[in-house]
């Protein structure tokens, strides 16, 4: 591990901000440069992990390193022409940088009808302003698979197929302008992995285990049992493994301090609702999986007990722009929104009878699709307090005025 910048000459200590790296020793610390040998725990959690670096004179900035679990292999240029491209075998992660005009090529081995996948951490390691492409070519130069920007990791591409034949693959990242400097680093993670874009339930009580189904078009739906932590979290992250290997990514769920409702199969009109007894607060959860599908809930409500109805899809990277409608037992529209967080949706009404009460989801387009998730929280109106500290810059949790 590296440090660069300026003043690290009396440099003492790296910070680690969660459990799992160790750091063995500070060497060749110069005024510009520290390079540290550190020890990952194996049961380190995945992920971006924070640091900083502790000096005689000072502390540094907030700074990300992710833990993966795959060997890393470093760039090495010349690699923009295909021909000089760098082999790599499958289940590794490639440490590169973009520079201007910049193109990294590397070839990997593949057989017909296996599951390949890449996907690059760019923008997400919050090096750089940093807009990544990915191009999977095949031996006649012809293009397998392109990808620029993704629902789940925004300006991230990934790409996750079925091999079509036996041969040398060659996968090209560039930046999607051919832009780039020395902070537009990536790490490529290329292999049989898993890669779902999608996971349902959107969440899950806390302290629980559940069923997540994951999905992607190279996979399927596949399920992995996961318990969530104790406590609840507004955004978390979770990793999907299939056959012994695990996605360098994880998709995000909430973890809520309530149960979860499912929806049933065909509950796409009024008289199909799926129904609950519980009373709020529950979170209702489905997938609009057809175009131009509407799900639709029934739940009961207690007079004059005032319900926050908030839409949890886009903010957890599912492509759904949703539209709610709560409707009173006999049918009447009583409140409705589309989009009043974000595109997600989200409302307050004050229940004017203690009866069953009734909620429709749709896309506001009629979009749909195997990752249209949504989840949708029924909560009591809580007393809250919101602490904001203007943003500098993403990595740096300092104050500064
Ligand atoms: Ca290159
Ligand atoms: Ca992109
Ligand atoms: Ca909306």
């Amino acid at each position: 591990m590296s440090f660069k910048g300026e003043r690290l000459q009396d440099a003492e200590e790296i910070i680690c901000y969660e459990p799992g790296i160790e750091v063995v020793k500070l060497s060749s610390v110069t005024n510009q440069s520290v390079r540290a040998q550190v020890k990952i725990a194996p049961d380190c959690s995945l992920g971006e992990h924070h640091l900083r670096l502790r000096a005689a004179t000072g502390i540094s900035e907030l700074r990300t390193f992710m833990v993966g679990t795959f060997p890393i292999i470093e760039e090495t240029e010349p690699n923009d022409d295909p021909s000089k491209a760098q082999k790599i075998p499958l289940n590794s992660t490639v440490a590169g940088v973009i520079k201007s005009e910049d193109v990294d090529c590397f070839a990997v081995e593949l057989k017909q009808g296996q599951r390949f996948s890449a996907e690059i951490e760019g923008i997400r390691l919050g090096r750089a302003n940093f807009d990544p492409r990915l191009t999977v070519f095949d031996e006649h130069h012809a293009i397998v698979g392109d990808a620029d920007d993704t629902w789940l990791s925004m300006q991230d591409p990934f790409l996750s197929f079925l091999v079509p034949s036996n041969g040398t693959y060659i996968v090209q990242v560039r930046e999607v302008t051919y832009g780039g400097n020395d902070n537009c680093q990536y790490l490529l993670h290329m292999g049989a992995f898993p890669r779902p874009g999608s996971v349902y339930p959107l969440g899950g009580k806390a302290g629980e285990t559940i069923a997540f189904a994951f999905f992607s078009g190279a996979t399927g739906w596949f399920t992995n049992q996961i318990k969530l932590p104790a406590v609840p979290q507004n955004k978390f992250g979770i990793y999907a493994e299939l056959e012994g290997l695990t996605a360098p990514s994880p998709n995000w769920i909430r973890v809520s301090g309530f149960a979860n409702v499912l929806a049933t199969a065909g509950n796409h009109d009024r008289q199909h609702a799926t129904m609950t007894d519980l009373q709020p607060p529950l979170a209702l959860n489905g997938v609009l999986s057809e175009k131009g599908q509407e799900d639709w809930f029934r739940f009961p409500a207690t007079k004059g007990t005032v319900l926050e109805v908030k839409v949890f899809a886009r903010r957890l990277r599912s492509p759904l722009d949703s539209v709610i409608e709560i409707f009173d037992a006999k049918g009447q529209t009583i409140a409705s929104d589309d989009d009043a967080a974000g595109v997600d949706s989200f409302l307050k009404f004050t229940p004017a009878e203690s009866t069953n009460y009734f909620l429709r989801v749709r896309d506001t387009l009629g979009h749909g699709g195997p990752d249209f998730v949504y989840r949708v929280e029924l909560d009591g109106v809580r007393p809250l307090i919101t602490l904001k500290i203007p943003e500098v810059a993403r990595n740096d949790t300092q104050s500064r005025q």
